[in-house]
């Protein structure tokens, strides 16, 4: 059995997205991050970078796994599906997973900071983040344009961490006016119900509340 150390954020409802949609079991373990759960001790010793999401495979050793693209490769490797085994196809869902893990995660998470968490407004911080990510929105749009997921004609886990960020689009403050590829794609998604399901657990902070403890954290 899996065990998920997670808490109701995108990169952790990757992980339970992919779960979900794989169909694997696992016990949950939601973290309170504002407490800094996630820097204790124990928890160091499964993610010493005392982040979420981390799991832990009660069925291979207690091997734990942490950063949620890796995650998600170990997790699609287990279950033998949304990676492809063909070398060119498996190549383009890595370069979109490594797309999402190094651009549209952490821009996403700075426009989150500046536009809603910060304790001063910071208008070119606002803006460089919020255009960045505009800017990623419009790669994919391009990409969307001929593909019917972001890897090519199948559902991967790249389509899932990157769904797991983009459906938060309003909270970031990005528009996706005119993306209509953007949009094809988030529908296509938000009507699987395992990838719905992936990303209500677990469920979503009372958007007051989730400034809050926000805030709480990067004091
Ligand atoms: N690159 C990491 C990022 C993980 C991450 O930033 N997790 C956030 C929640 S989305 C977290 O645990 N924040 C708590 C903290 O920074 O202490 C991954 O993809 O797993």
């Amino acid at each position: 059995m899996i065990e998920l150390f997670t808490a109701a954020t995108p990169n952790g409802w990757k992980i339970s997205i992919a779960l979900e949609e794989m169909a694997l079991p696992y016990t949950l373990r939601t973290l309170t991050l504002s407490k800094l759960e996630q820097k204790e001790e124990w928890f160091l010793k499964i993610n010493p970078n005392g982040r979420i999401p981390a799991i832990v495979d009660h069925d291979n050793d207690d091997f734990a796994v942490f950063e949620s693209g890796a995650i998600l490769i170990y997790l699609a490797e287990k279950s033998g599906q949304f990676l492809p085994t063909e070398p060119n196809a498996r190549s383009r869902v890595l370069q979109w997973l490594m797309f999402q893990m190094g651009g549209v995660g952490p821009m996403m998470g700075q426009a989150n900071v500046f536009f809603r968490y910060a304790p001063e407004k910071i208008p070119y911080a606002i803006e460089r983040y919020q255009r960045e990510v505009r800017r990623l929105f419009e790669v994919m749009e391009r990409q969307l344009a001929t593909n019917e997921y972001i890897a090519g004609p199948d559902y991967s886990i790249a389509d899932m961490a990157l769904w797991s960020w983009i459906a938060g689009y309003s909270w970031s403050g990005i528009s996706v006016d005119g993306l209509v590829q953007l949009k094809r794609w988030m529908d296509l998604i938000e009507a699987r119900p395992a990838a719905k399901r992936g990303r209500n657990i677990p469920p979503p902070n009372d958007p007051n509340k989730l400034a809050e403890s926000a805030r709480k954290m990067l004091a």
